[in-house]
């Protein structure tokens, strides 16, 4: 059935529930040096490329790819359209490899034709600290599908990744691949309802009127905690401190550090945001709040093109209310125009989304870990990772 993933460290469909198959790494690490030193083959009319996203030229390039060609919902309505600004964020944390920004172009006439990534990470699993390559944005154009041509992309950003003496990755995905260490699912709040009505995001509920709906999905002008104001970089520390702190609950988290925070969390407009409650009587910063921005085009649409979206990324709380936070970051995002705000159940998410006015939607994202054994799978709640 899984012609190419049954070759892989992964766990096995089969292998579920076999209490004799230890946790942790599935293959051991072998020395760099016996590492494939020639990239794959690709087919004949393919070559490979390392994607520069320092060059505007090549950032364009990717970015037309990705905006064409990559990741639909079910209905094809819809179609992830990551800006520029986002991918060069996304590509360059602390420590990235350019090696590891793999394109595919036509020989003949240069075109870039499929994508995939790594950027390094630590995540810890259980009280391990593994050091890690995120892998995302593999995308083929969708005159070149079903030719296997991911499996080669899959097998070579591997052997980069090896060469680094890297031996692990994190990575999620809509579609179920041996085998998820857990599926979560993505929750929706209105925050314009008209137009989410109008474009097919939502429907009008039953018995609900358009009018009835605005209302219900109203929020307030402003945020109502005291002491709460975006992120600045002197509040790296505080924030790293809280952060680590806070996900070291979780069975499978990112080791963040300060470089880390500072990339990851510090506001980049249309990017990143984040805001946090700094306390206005001892002035310490005791609670936290981001997300990220990632519109989505809209298929053949009459009157709009783009759909705004917010995903909810990190949030810690000391003080105040999670609910409370929360409403804050709802209220945010609507003042910047936002459409809708997206989170995942994962973390402590489940205790607001049902009162904050998140409806569940059709799509689940399943989390992936490559040459690592969970021997049980985990809830939802027990993960403290989110990927881009
Ligand atoms: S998930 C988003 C993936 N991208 C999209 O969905 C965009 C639209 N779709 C496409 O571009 C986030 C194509 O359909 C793709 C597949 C390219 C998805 N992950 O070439 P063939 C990520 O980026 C398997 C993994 O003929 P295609 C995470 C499929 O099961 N495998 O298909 C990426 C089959 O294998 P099987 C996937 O439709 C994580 C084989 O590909 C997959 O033309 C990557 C068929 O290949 C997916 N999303 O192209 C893994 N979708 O065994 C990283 C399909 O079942 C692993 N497949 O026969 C770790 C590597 C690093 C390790 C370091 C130590
Ligand atoms: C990894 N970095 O299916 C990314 N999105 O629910 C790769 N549905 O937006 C993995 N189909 O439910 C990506 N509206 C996997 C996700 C792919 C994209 C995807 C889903 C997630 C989505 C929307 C639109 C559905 C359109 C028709 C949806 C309902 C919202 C409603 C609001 C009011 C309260 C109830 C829910």
């Amino acid at each position: 059935k899984h012609k190419f993933w049954e070759t892989q460290p992964v766990g096995q469909f089969k292998d579920i529930g076999n209490l004799s198959l230890q946790e942790g790494p599935i293959e051991p690490p072998t020395p760099t040096s016996e590492v494939k030193q020639e990239p794959y083959n690709l087919p004949g009319p393919y070559e490979w490329t390392v994607c520069d996203m320092d060059s505007d030229e090549t950032c364009n390039e990717v970015y037309n790819l990705l905006t064409t060609n990559y990741v639909e919902d079910d209905e094809n309505m819809f179609r992830f359209n990551y800006s520029k600004e986002f991918l060069r964020w996304a590509l360059r944390p602390p420590g990235y490899y350019k090696s590891w920004h793999i394109g595919v172009r036509v020989k003949t006439s240069k075109k870039l034709v499929a994508f995939i990534t790594g950027v390094p990470a630590r995540i810890r699993v259980r009280n391990e600290v593994v050091k890690m390559a995120e892998i995302n944005f593999l995308c083929v154009h969708k005159k070149l599908r079903s030719k296997r041509l991911a499996p080669v992309m899959i097998k070579e950003i591997t052997r980069r990744v090896h060469l680094e003496n890297i031996w692990h990755a994190a990575y999620t995905a809509g579609v179920v691949l041996p085998t998820p260490i857990t599926t979560c699912q993505y929750w929706h709040r209105s925050l314009n309802p008209k137009k989410l009505i109008d474009v097919g995001f939502s429907r009008l509920g039953a018995r609900m009127t358009m009018s009835r709906t605005i209302k219900l999905y109203k929020l307030p002008d402003s945020t109502v905690t005291p002491g709460f104001r975006k992120m600045e970089l002197r509040d790296v520390p505080a924030v790293t401190r809280l952060l680590r702190n806070y996900l070291s609950q979780f069975v499978v988290a990112p080791d963040f550090d300060e470089h880390d925070v500072e990339h990851w969390l510090l506001p980049t407009e249309n990017v990143v945001d984040s805001y946090l409650v700094d306390s206005p009587v001892t002035h310490e910063v005791t609670d936290f709040c981001s997300f990220y921005t990632l519109p989505s085009s809209i298929l053949g649409h009459q009157n709009y093109s783009t759909l705004k979206a917010a995903y909810s990324y990190y949030n810690v709380t000391t003080k105040t209310p999670l609910l409370q936070l929360m409403n804050d970051a709802l209220i945010i995002a609507k003042q910047k125009d936002y459409d809708v705000f997206n989170a995942l159940d994962v973390m402590q998410n489940e205790s607001f989304l049902k009162e904050l006015k998140f409806g569940p939607g059709d799509g689940q994202l399943h989390y992936y870990l490559y040459n690592y054994r969970l021997q049980n799978g985990l809830k939802p709640m027990e993960l403290g990772l989110v990927l881009l």
